[in-house]
């Protein structure tokens, strides 16, 4: 397909919705609002290092305004541009141990959703790329009312949409919609997010991974018997692997969804279910990534089709190349025998 110009995130929607002649502009409406919250919280980030001239986080700034933390500005925001659209039935927030219901005043909707506001936020002072995840379901529970933790506590496979947002040397907006996933790049002199990766396809196998090497120790005998191999001649592609970590999950399934490889989050003594959130980091990165052909796994089998127990739970992450994750599971079985 001919390189499009100028396509807008908005154009965009609206042209995957037409391909469902049922769809009511619900869907496209949501994902619409967030593009612009992401365009609120890039501001935001971007003017971050002018924090503690404006004024520190937490503290006031030269105006006498309080200075939100950005991942709690990042929360609000979301809430505050997304609460009353009337395309929602609920939301959930890495920041919140609850659901946060639907004003009573505002118009309740058909769809919930889940996000982690600012992941990686601990990164923000050394200029490191963060980001926001966010994952869309529609409800189960019937009725005009809020909805509640049922709509939210669901399997991934259930998911209608799911993206990403990376503050990083440009601002991109990553969606996926059930059929493919698209990358829009923010352009800051006309406010808009353009199609710049059309229908990402992640490579079947890569020649990067991506892990925390400082949990070895805590590692399974498989994962370290996977890793050694892949920094080995022996590696798959006959040579070692490069080593890859930014410490922010969004910027490494980034790059992992652009240039192929493996990214770990893995179970290990220290943390039997990993570190990552299931609801609200992997089942949307999950997504993504096998929207764009790529598998997802919790070392045993497919992140989406985990069942999740409560709102905030973590789960083992293992994502990216086809061959390069089966590689990582047929090391995990062999261990477990
Ligand atoms: P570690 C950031 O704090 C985060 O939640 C993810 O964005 C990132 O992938 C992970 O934690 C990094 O964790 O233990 O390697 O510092």
């Amino acid at each position: 397909m001919a390189k499009r110009n100028f396509v807008t995130i908005e154009r965009h929607i609206i042209e995957e919705q037409m391909k469902h002649p049922e769809a009511t502009g619900e869907l496209s409406k949501l994902l619409t609002d967030l593009s612009i919250a992401a365009k609120i919280i890039s501001r935001e980030v971007n003017k971050a290092g002018l924090v503690n001239i404006l004024g520190v986080a937490g503290g006031e700034n030269v105006h006498g305004e309080r200075v939100k933390k950005l991942d709690v500005f990042a929360h609000d925001l979301l809430f505050g541009m997304m609460d009353h659209g009337g395309q929602l039935a609920v939301m959930a927030s890495e920041e919140e141990e609850g659901v946060m219901e639907i004003p009573p005043d505002k118009r309740v909707g058909k769809y919930v959703l889940l996000f982690d506001p600012l992941d990686g936020s601990s990164n923000i002072d050394a200029n490191v790329s963060i980001g926001t995840i966010f994952s869309i379901f529609r409800r189960v529970t019937e009725g005009g009312g809020p909805g509640g933790l049922e709509d939210c506590v669901r399997p991934g496979v259930k998911q209608v949409a799911a993206g990403y947002v990376l503050y990083g040397s440009s601002t991109m907006f990553v969606y996926t919609a059930g059929e493919g996933t698209h990358g829009f790049t923010l352009d800051p002199s006309i406010g808009e997010f353009l199609l710049s990766h059309e229908n990402i396809r992640i490579p079947k196998r890569g020649n990067i991974y991506s892990v925390n090497e400082g949990n070895y120790p805590y590692w399974s005998d498989g994962l370290k018997r996977y890793v050694e191999n892949l920094r080995s001649e022996q590696s798959p592609i006959g040579k070692p692997y490069s080593a890859r970590y930014i410490g922010s999950m969004v910027a490494d399934v980034h790059r992992t969804l652009l240039y192929g490889g493996v990214f770990l989050y893995p179970a290990d003594a220290k943390r039997p279910n990993g570190k990552l959130r299931l609801l609200y980091e992997a089942n949307p990165m999950a997504f993504i990534v096998e929207s764009a052909g790529g598998k997802a796994s919790d070392g045993a089998g497919r992140i989406l089709e985990r069942t999740p127990e409560g709102l905030h739970d973590r789960c083992p992450v293992i994502l990216g190349s086809a061959d390069d994750v089966a590689d990582a599971e047929r090391f995990l079985r062999e261990e477990r025998g």
